[in-house]
């Protein structure tokens, strides 16, 4: 099915899609495309999952990850626990381009985006204060710390909300909908291949948190001369793994993307038999697939792709295993 250009992104995120593919249609960079694409998504709150007003941390607060690579030069640019900022992969694409670092994170991230024109507003919105309020009222999920006390199922972080869970009814450990990263590629017909990730991260991390997206080789990764990989779930679990650049180097040594996608989610299978997350990967020939670890309630992982045989952005699914 390879057929250049192409852009494929996590989740049925179809103006994300269609906003990179206009992008390159126009005549722009695969970084544009990836820029343009993520950014759409954070503009439209994909899911409450990428942008501004989700994923409240501990304190109520939302904060951002992204990244951007250019896989010609191997340049990443990207942002970590960004602060009052809505367009995370833009300000990326300035670490990229404006400094000689990879990675900036927190409170100096946000000065940085503010030197760089992008303007600070609040990213809470009614919708984070109602899931935060929930949290704190006790219908929360339990938290990111463990062990804190002998029944971390109960232990909804610092403010000791009233317990309202039904005694004996065990809370989900995580919410799969709460985890839907946005994370894209874009090949040009050249073959210049680019990769990028963001996200709000996870619902009630402790503060300065920072899960895989913004990581090169675990949210994504892109190398021209081999193909690019995307990753989406838990990303404390992910991060340990490095999927994104286990996949692009099994597809360097010739593995179709689909078993390249399926090899690097088994790696991690081995250890957390359970754990949340997907994958989508592409050769530098335009080849994709993805894969996707089966839980309950998560059997199926949707994608999007848009490639010259399609100029409108396709649904595509893949069987988790
Ligand atoms: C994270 N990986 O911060 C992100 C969340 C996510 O799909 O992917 N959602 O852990």
């Amino acid at each position: 099915h390879a057929s250049l250009p192409l852009v494929i992104n996590t989740w049925p995120f179809g103006d994300a899609t269609a906003a990179a593919w206009s992008s390159l249609q126009a005549g722009g960079s695969v970084l544009d495309a990836v820029e343009k694409g993520c950014a759409r998504c954070e503009a439209d709150q994909c899911d409450g999952s990428v942008g501004y007003g989700g994923s409240p941390d501990e304190t109520g607060e939302t904060t951002l990850d992204a990244m951007i690579m250019n896989g010609d030069t191997m340049e990443v640019g990207a942002v970590a626990d960004l602060r009052r900022i809505k367009n995370a992969i833009g300000v990326a694409r300035a670490v990229m381009e404006h400094t000689y670092h990879t990675l900036l994170v927190g409170e100096s991230a946000s000065v940085f985006a503010e030197n760089m024109g992008f303007i600070a507003e609040d990213l809470t919105t009614n919708k984070s204060r109602s899931i935060y309020s929930q949290w704190l009222k006790g219908n929360c999920q339990p938290n990111y710390r463990k062990n804190v006390f002998p029944d971390p199922s109960k232990y909804c972080g610092p403010y000791k909300p009233r317990a309202t869970r039904k005694p004996g009814r065990r809370a989900r450990r995580t919410n799969i909908h709460s985890h839907d990263t946005i994370g894209m590629i874009a090949i040009d017909e050249d073959g210049h291949v680019a990769a990028g990730t963001s996200t709000n991260g996870a619902r009630h991390k402790v503060p300065g948190r920072v899960g895989d997206s913004p990581i090169a080789g675990a949210g994504a990764y892109a190398d021209s001369s081999a193909g690019a990989a995307a990753a989406t779930g838990n990303g404390d679990i992910m991060m340990r793994f490095l999927p994104s650049y286990l996949a692009v180097e099994l597809m360097r040594a010739r593995a179709d993307p689909s078993a390249a996608c399926k090899t690097a989610i088994s790696r991690i299978k081995r250890h957390y038999p359970e754990f949340f997350g997907a994958l989508i990967c592409a050769n530098a020939t335009g080849h994709y697939g993805a894969a996707c670890n089966k839980v309950p309630g998560f059997s199926q992982f949707h994608y999007m792709v848009s490639d010259s045989k399609s100029n409108i952005p396709l649904l595509k699914s893949v069987d988790c295993f």
